[in-house]
């Protein structure tokens, strides 16, 4: 992959389809109530641009954070950002003050662009942060509200003379333990992950209509939702809330065609498809953690549709290692995406053949630059990248998920990974979520426990934890079966869709 020297993701994606193409007209994002061109979007981030420039005083490099739920005006903002060669610091809609207080200390975030309607967090976190000089406000009817500035402005910008390799995002890992981390990506990173899955595996096309849950301060809706939409000069819907029924509910009424979720979310949608009709439904992508069988073939036997899985991370911005539909094979994450290479290598380093487990190691034109901080180097190993996720290859070169590296279970002297028994789990149809742990055992070290949600109907009951039992021994080596189960009515995940195991150990 070869860029520019100079090079602004903002004229790529989005005055490109104005500007040189001729497109202008296209649409480009819907919401309830919504209908922006590719002219729309355009004059309203160059606007924004000039208040970002003029009334807030940001310069080139300055980080700008954004709080807001998934809208068109938080997508202005972006490009925005990306105009006048500032740093976006996108954040989730939920962080509270203090997880704010981090990013803004941590990223020396000195302006900040908020949805009204969830400022008041912010307003707590700037109490705390000195860095943080200015907090202006979109969604909001008031005089000096983003809009209302705006408006004022020219609709035509020049975007700042970026490098293609001045930094434009640092995107926080969610950071299960721990401080959070900052990763950091430049314009040609942004380009580079529309060059490689996109034409490669997804293979979208401007008629598409993009759709999907995840915030755009998840690296993984980032693209979904807006990158890789305007790289082919598609549209995309964005979706304040996005739960199952609101999701299945939204991709009827804009006859979506692209879906973008994460496999617990498609679990739950494949039980109320029949409500709606998803006949423009093309192409259903899942990422964020493994996608099991089971799942796979619940939503391929009520929808038609052979899902797309990939693995990616926000240290390395996209999805790395993916499948088209035709190459789907059940319980494999896919191969690695064109444009990257990966490998499975021992404790020591060593490439290890197919059949064995080890850790995940990932080279390409994406990769993880933490923001100062030490782990960096435990992340990045002569260049490889080390996900953290253990995986082995199988005989037809294709990478097959087994747990995150930490999550491991050692029971009985056996290596037991929780995702397997929660895939064999969920096979059965009394079960609607699952997740397994190892918890510690005076005999065993650790013994494999599972927390489980029942669909409507069944009983928690000893007579159900025998049958779940019986049913993993009868399709995984029976060492592996959970000699504990309990019952929870739901599970603890992350904003991006993520089972938070930890919380499960802490919960014992
Ligand atoms: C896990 C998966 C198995 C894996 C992400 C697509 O999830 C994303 O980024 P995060 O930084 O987490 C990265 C970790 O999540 N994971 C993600 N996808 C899969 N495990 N199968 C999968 N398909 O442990 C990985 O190391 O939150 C996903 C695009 C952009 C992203 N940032």
């Amino acid at each position: 992959l070869q860029f520019p020297a100079r090079l602004n993701c903002a004229t790529e994606l989005l005055d490109r389809w104005v500007e040189r193409e001729g497109q202008g007209e296209r649409l480009c994002m819907q919401a309830p109530g919504l209908r922006w061109s590719y002219a729309d979007l355009q004059a309203q981030a160059n606007r924004i641009a000039h208040v970002l420039v003029q009334d807030l005083g940001v310069q080139p490099g300055n980080r700008v954070l954004l709080r807001g739920a998934n809208t068109p005006m938080l997508a202005a903002c972006w490009f925005a950002i990306m105009k006048v060669g500032a740093i976006a610091v996108a954040t989730m809609p939920l962080l509270r003050a203090k997880e704010l207080a981090q990013v803004i200390d941590k990223a020396q975030v000195s302006h900040a662009l908020c949805d009204a309607r969830l400022a008041e967090e912010l307003n707590l976190a700037q109490a705390q942060c000195a860095d943080l000089k200015s907090v202006a406000h979109y969604m909001s009817d008031a005089a000096d509200g983003i809009e209302a500035r705006a408006a004022a402005k020219p609709a035509s910008f020049l975007n700042v003379d970026t490098a293609a390799d001045d930094c434009c995002i640092i995107a926080f890992t969610s950071g299960t333990t721990g401080q959070p981390k900052g990763t950091m990506h430049f314009h040609r990173d942004v380009m580079a992950i529309c060059a490689c899955w996109p034409p490669h595996v997804l293979k979208p096309v401007a008629a598409d209509i993009f759709i999907g849950s995840p915030p755009l301060a998840f690296t993984f809706g980032l693209g979904g939702l807006v990158l890789f939409p305007m790289s082919v000069g598609a549209s995309t819907v964005l979706l304040e809330k996005a739960a199952p029924d609101a999701l299945l509910a939204a991709i009827a009424q804009y006859r979506a065609t692209v879906c973008f979720t994460a496999p617990t979310a498609y679990r739950a949608m494949a039980a109320q498809v029949k409500q709606h009709d998803l006949s423009s439904l093309r192409k259903c992508v899942s990422a964020g953690e493994a996608l099991p069988a089971a799942t796979r073939k619940l939503w391929k036997d009520s929808t038609g549709i052979e899902m797309i899985d990939g693995i990616g991370a926000t240290e390395l911005l996209h999805i790395f290692i993916s499948h088209t539909e035709e190459q789907a094979r059940p319980g494999a994450t896919g191969k690695p995406v064109p444009g990257y290479q990966a490998c499975v290598m021992s404790d020591e380093g060593q490439v290890l053949p197919a059949g064995q487990v080890g850790k995940l190691a990932v080279k390409g034109p994406t990769g993880c630059r933490y923001l100062a901080d030490e782990r960096q180097r435990g992340y990045v190993m002569k260049g490889w990248n080390l996900t953290g996720d253990a995986y082995l290859i199988d005989a037809d070169g294709y990478f097959v998920y087994q747990a995150r590296t930490d999550d491991m279970i050692i029971s009985g002297g056996y290596n037991i990974a929780g995702p397997e028994v929660e895939a064999a789990l969920l096979a059965h149809p009394a079960v609607a979520e699952c997740g397994v742990i190892g918890v510690a055992d005076e005999e065993r070290g650790q013994i494999v426990k599972a927390f489980v949600v029942l669909r409507p109907g069944h009983a928690e009951d000893g007579a159900m934890v025998k049958t779940l039992q019986d049913f993993v021994k009868a399709t995984v080596a029976p060492y592996k079966y959970p000699r504990a189960i309990e019952f929870r009515a739901s599970l603890p995940r992350t904003e991006t869709g993520k089972l938070q195991r930890f919380k499960l150990k802490q919960s014992m």
